[in-house]
């Protein structure tokens, strides 16, 4: 393999030390899809075994993020990138600015508002931000349930009719593409998802699988949706490839203390669908 075939990604997003979620799935994600991964690093989170896993938010200097692209598109754009949590509304604007020098092509906006169990938005300055300034530069934008909600403007969604509503609104807002990871949140037995391109929806539905070993789920999803507009596959391929993928991962996932099961990003490669 020469360097030229190398196919490039890169996720801007925060650490999650528990490895489900956040950079480490994003980076574990990339390499399942044979890509080289790079990464800019915008919060640390941690997790507090002794106050109920509660999860402390520790954004870093937005120049620091900054430094950190500038370090990566010092080799010229990647095949394909992701974007996880941001943190602040200057973070936000240091990545609109950036992919917008670059020419970035295959941007895969997740805006991470809330972590698995924590139902309040981190900060509804920065959900406001990603809604302005990152949406009209996503090639595909790839809300869950709640955060979809928050971004159309609609509130709790809970039925299909609901979520397509709110993958119309989100497009109007300039994402070319929209997936609503409704997952295992809708009521019923189905994990449903729904990509809308803008002329027609895909509703992309698996048993839900239990126990739901599905922390970085959203994070993982989103990731491989990357990686598979790297490899040059369309967005509807990319995402029914990442919708196995994730699903794999769920079901090889594993119980890692008495508070959270994340997903195993090695799933599919190991295990198969
Ligand atoms: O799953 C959302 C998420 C994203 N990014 C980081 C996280 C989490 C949830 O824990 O820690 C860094």
């Amino acid at each position: 393999m020469t360097m030229s075939t190398i196919l490039k990604t890169l996720t801007i997003a925060g650490s999650d030390s528990s490895g489900g979620a956040g950079l480490q799935a994003d980076l574990k994600t990339f390499e399942e899809y044979g890509t080289y991964g790079f990464s800019a690093l915008t919060t640390i989170v941690t997790m507090d075994p002794d106050n109920g896993w509660h999860h402390n938010v520790y954004p870093i200097d937005a120049k620091l993020v900054a430094e950190q692209l500038k370090t990566v598109f010092a080799g010229g754009p990647v095949d394909a990138m992701k974007t996880g949590m941001l943190g602040s509304v200057p973070i936000i604007e240091v990545v609109q600015k950036c992919i917008l020098e670059n020419q970035q092509k295959n941007v895969v906006i997740d805006p991470v508002m809330v972590c698995k169990g924590e139902d309040e938005v981190l900060n509804p300055d920065s959900a406001d931000a990603i809604r302005d300034l990152l949406l009209p530069l996503a090639a595909v934008a790839t809300p869950n349930l709640f955060e979809a909600g928050v971004l159309s403007g609609l509130g709790r969604l809970t039925t299909v009719g609901e979520m397509k509503e709110a993958a119309k609104i989100i497009h109007e807002r300039g994402a070319k593409n929209v997936v609503i990871k409704g997952g295992k949140s809708l009521d019923g037995d189905m994990a449903i998802d729904l990509l809308y391109d803008g002329a027609e929806f895909t509703i992309l539905e698996t048993p839900k699988i239990e126990p739901a070993h599905n922390h970085g789920a959203g994070c993982t999803f989103a990731a491989a949706v990357a990686g598979g507009l790297a490899n040059g596959l369309s967005v509807k391929e990319a995402v029914a490839k990442a919708k196995k993928f994730v699903t794999a991962a769920i079901r090889s996932g594993y119980q890692f203390n008495e508070y959270v099961g994340p997903v195993f990003h090695a799933g599919f490669r190991l295990n198969g669908e």
